[in-house]
């Protein structure tokens, strides 16, 4: 029996595969379902190896019985001959520099057979030492660009090596609720609620840590330390237990008596820097704060809700989003916290791609599953098709073409249909389309998809020059990160934001769960100067339409309210707002 593979070990060798089968210029159709498989189990939140042992393989998206198969044969034996026999007559270094960020198949095979990187070993250091030497940026097709990336890259990679990284939020998200549903399967847990950076909505998580409301709390970590899922209770108290998970997660379990669980909540929500401060403040009127509650004059007041906590020491509740330790106590004390903007104010998304750029669904199903969530209008804004490809007159027709199916789809619809495009800034700060074809829409997203290392100075101007433009509605994830794989670009945001005011543009809060862009703390910053946002899903696919609410938990932790976020308008307001 092999060992048990890990999702990120399976993906590898997935990749590995791939990349022989481009080398050897195999059929698109096969790599493609195999790339689809990979994303898939790249993104699960359960181990595919206890799928395959449950005999579950064929549920993820991409797998067809071919490749359950040779799943089957990597689990059992930790090899795929026939992956084997595509890799055979490559050399095997090169699949050591498939890790390195921006370095895809051909890439690594040219440097491969360059540098006679026959094995695995030895193989990144051989690429670093030459590029080092400058040898790489010499050899066609390469660059001064490409060299300093790749070695940036391998950099990179040891860093990450080091440093555990932190989960995005809805990956977290995911693994707490089945660990949620799984302790509410005993009768001794009253609730179970996810606390700390997961409660705060934070963008990216460290570890999970969950409250449980019970009189037996042996009987609950008992329970909870048969949870399947578990590899290995690290530590385990009278009340609390710390667990890893297969996907290499830690649960930490907290449990308290009922009639002290606000208590608990306020105290293990975090965060760190609010509770400081909130010790500061009750400290000051004579309290001193713990999990188990307000102690003054030697009596300890319990408290069954957090509502309770706050209201004792002189506040009002404080929504998790916003305890970060700025200045949310002060206004909570003057009654004056803002009343953060919610999912259900949303009327309508603003930022959909279809089939007619990189969607997977049609204009129509898209449509439809906007009307479903009960949305009073969209706006569909797939990539703008290619002047440069295409020639003016035939972009013209195809826009004249779509007005019009968009026309129908509004005479027989209940939503309203708004007709835009998200149109590249380019590298030198144009816009992938002329004005004269950007006046014919109802809403235009200027966004960049390309050079993101630009320095700060070009950088900035790139995006002031679109935020300058009369005929941009919104910028799209304007700072351009992707989180744990790229960082945001080096932008001058005083100046944009200035910019942004001046011409009343519309910043988008983009929810895809790896984007979360504008960032919250920049959305803070915004908010102060009144500058709007769209939360939009960026959606390309159905399913993805209803992934709004982590724009909404951004937007909450930036102090947004209803009232700086214009897709809360209804239609007639908001077309006032396009013009
Ligand atoms: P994370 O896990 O890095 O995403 O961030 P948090 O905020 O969930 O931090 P974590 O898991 O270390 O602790 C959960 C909360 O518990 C934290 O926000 C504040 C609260 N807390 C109470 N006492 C302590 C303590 O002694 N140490 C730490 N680190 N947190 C404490
Ligand atoms: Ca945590
Ligand atoms: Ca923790
Ligand atoms: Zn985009």
């Amino acid at each position: 029996m092999a060992e048990r593979l890990s999702n990120k070990e399976v993906v590898r060798f997935l990749n590995e595969a791939v990349a022989a089968m481009e080398i050897q210029g195999e059929n698109k159709f096969s790599i493609r379902a195999y790339q689809n498989a990979m994303s898939a189990i790249d993104n699960l939140t359960t181990s595919v190896y206890d799928l395959w042992e449950n005999e579950r393989l064929s549920e993820i998206p991409g797998v067809g019985p071919g490749l359950e198969q040779h799943l089957n044969e990597l689990f059992k034996t930790g090899r795929v001959k026939e992956w084997e026999l595509k890799k055979k007559d490559l050399p095997e270094g090169m699949f050591e520099l498939l890790v390195l960020r921006g370095v895809g198949a051909k890439t690594a095979h040219k440097l491969a057979m360059k540098f006679e990187l026959a094995k695995r070993e030895g193989a990144l250091d051989k690429i670093k030492e030459v590029a080092k030497a400058g040898k790489i940026k010499e050899i066609p097709g390469f660059g001064e660009k490409s060299e300093s990336d790749i070695l940036e890259s391998i950099q990179e990679l040891k860093k990450s090596k080091q440093e555990k990284q932190r989960m995005l939020l809805h990956f977290a998200e995911r693994v707490s609720d089945r660990v949620v549903a799984y302790l509410k399967e005993s009768e001794d847990v009253k609730d179970a609620v996810p606390l700390g950076s997961l409660r705060r909505r934070n963008s990216t998580v460290g570890d999970i840590d969950i409250a449980v409301s019970s009189n037996k709390s042996e009987k609950v970590l008992e329970h909870f330390s048969k949870f399947p899922e578990i590899k290995d209770v690290e530590s385990s108290g009278d009340r609390m237990s710390t667990a890893i998970l297969r996907n290499d997660v830690q649960i930490d379990i907290l449990v308290s008596d009922p009639d002290s669980f606000g208590s608990l909540l306020q105290h293990f929500t975090g965060s760190k820097q609010h509770n400081i401060k909130l010790r500061q403040f009750a400290l000051e009127k004579g309290m001193s704060l713990s999990q188990y509650g307000v102690k003054e004059d030697e009596k300890l007041k319990k408290f069954a809700q957090e509502e309770g906590f706050y209201r004792h020491i002189g506040l009002t509740w404080i929504p998790p989003e916003i305890r970060e330790g700025t200045e949310e106590i002060e206004l909570a004390a003057k009654e004056r916290l803002p009343d953060l903007a919610e999912l259900k104010d949303i009327r309508g998304d603003l930022h959909i791609h279809t089939t007619d750029s990189d969607g997977v669904n049609s204009l129509e199903e898209m449509v439809q599953a906007a009307q479903e969530l009960g949305y009073e209008y969209v706006a569909v804004t797939d990539h703008a098709p290619s002047v440069q490809n295409r020639g003016k007159y035939e972009v013209l027709g195809l826009i004249e073409a779509k007005r019009r199916q968009i026309e129908k789809l509004n005479e027989n619809g209940k939503i309203r249909v708004l007709y835009g495009y998200e149109v590249n800034i380019l590298k030198d700060s144009t816009l992938g389309m002329p004005d004269e074809l950007l006046e014919k829409l109802d809403l235009v997203i200027a966004s960049v998809h390309t050079a993101f290392d630009l320095p700060r100075k070009d950088a900035t101007k790139r995006l002031l020059s679109a935020i300058e433009n009369p005929l941009v509605d919104i910028i799209g994830h304007p700072t351009g990160r992707q989180i744990n794989q790229r960082s945001s670009m080096d932008l001058d945001w005083e100046k944009i934001f200035a910019a942004v005011q001046k011409t009343g543009k519309i910043l988008e809060i983009n929810a895809q769960p790896q984007r979360l862009d504008l960032p919250d703390d920049l959305v803070k910053d915004a908010v102060k100067l009144g500058i709007k946002f769209a939360v939009s899903t960026d959606s390309h696919s159905t399913g993805e339409l209803n992934l709004l609410n982590y724009g909404i938990d951004v937007a909450r932790r930036g102090w947004c309210t209803k009232d700086s976020i214009i897709n809360t308008l209804p239609l007639e307001m908001l077309l006032k707002i396009l013009v």
